[in-house]
């Protein structure tokens, strides 16, 4: 059965609805970035660079970085961009847009993010830079879809009992990273641990400007949380959704923050501009080598 035109949207010329691409605009490997600003800090680095475009949030180029072929797009905030993103980019490599229908080839995406983040530790500083192990998504986004065969159901009630979770907030959802690209992009520079991952920046995150939140104690108790040897290291908005989508769609994701600000000290990076130019540098590097 083809795909509804209601349910999959292409723009007249033929591009997804919101990314603005056709499945020859991107490369099998590609780098996410939150803001739009930083995609030309990635391809400021490229040899040649093949298309740009931009759409709202969504700024995407492809180019080549020394002789691999490299997408580089800016999912702007949050889970719900994930969900367009995730979906429109699998549209593009695993559906045919000419007879709306799923391929029967199906191909797998590597897909990286490069993002910033809040760590919860003294001992994860700032400037530092994590690789999340596993993603942890407080935002329900992901509970849309079947997930219980990739989910961490052990993890994600290990999670509601230690923080005594209120579940009107809905069910936290646990999903594992990419372990094809942990080895690739892995080093002793990185920290490893379990990425919350929020579906807003104040009270979803335990910022209190003029509103309560349900539970003001949630970051400290999410400190202490341990499962199996991981602990949880940082909070930002993005890791959990794109870990689940990449999982439930078949492809490869891996997601590394650069810690701008240390909740636990109370600090943020002199320098966060400086922290992420070098995870840049770091994962195109490890990049270059590899997939
Ligand atoms: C909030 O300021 C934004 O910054 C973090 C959060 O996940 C959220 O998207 O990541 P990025 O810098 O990658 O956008």
């Amino acid at each position: 059965m083809a795909i509804q035109q209601s349910e999959l949207i292409l723009n007249p010329d033929g591009s997804v609805y919101h990314l603005n691409l056709k499945p020859e605009h991107i490369a099998h490997d590609i780098i996410f970035v939150g803001d739009q600003d930083r995609v030309e800090k990635i391809t400021k680095h490229f040899d040649s660079i093949e298309f740009s475009t931009q759409k709202r949030e969504f700024k995407t180029q492809t180019g080549i970085y020394k002789g691999k072929r490299l997408t580089v797009m800016s999912t702007g905030i949050g889970p719900d961009n994930i969900d367009i993103v995730i979906n429109e980019l699998d549209a593009l490599v695993n559906i045919d847009l000419e007879t709306r229908k799923p391929k029967e080839k199906l191909t797998s995406l590597n897909i990286i993010r490069i993002g910033t983040s809040g760590s919860l530790h003294a001992d994860i500083p700032v400037d530092s830079f994590v690789l999340s192990k596993f993603g942890l998504g407080l935002d329900n986004m992901l509970r849309s879809y079947l997930i219980d065969a990739f989910s961490n159901i052990e993890m994600e009630n290990a999670f509601v009992e230690h923080t005594n979770w209120d579940l009107r907030k809905g069910k936290p959802y646990a999903i594992s990273c990419s372990e094809k690209l942990e080895k690739i992009i892995e080093s002793d520079k990185i920290h490893k641990g379990i990425t919350v991952t929020a579906g807003g920046f104040y009270g979803p995150q335990g910022r209190v400007l003029r509103l309560d939140i349900q539970d003001g104690n949630l970051n400290s108790k999410m400190d202490n949380f341990l499962f199996e040897g991981n602990k949880i290291t940082n909070l930002e908005m993005e890791t959990a959704a794109i870990y689940g989508l990449s999982a439930l769609l078949g492809h490869h994701a891996l997601s590394l923050n650069a810690i701008i600000a240390n909740r636990a000290s109370g600090t943020f990076s002199e320098d966060p501009y400086k922290a992420v130019d070098e995870l840049i540098a770091y994962t195109l590097n490890k990049l270059s080598n590899s997939i």
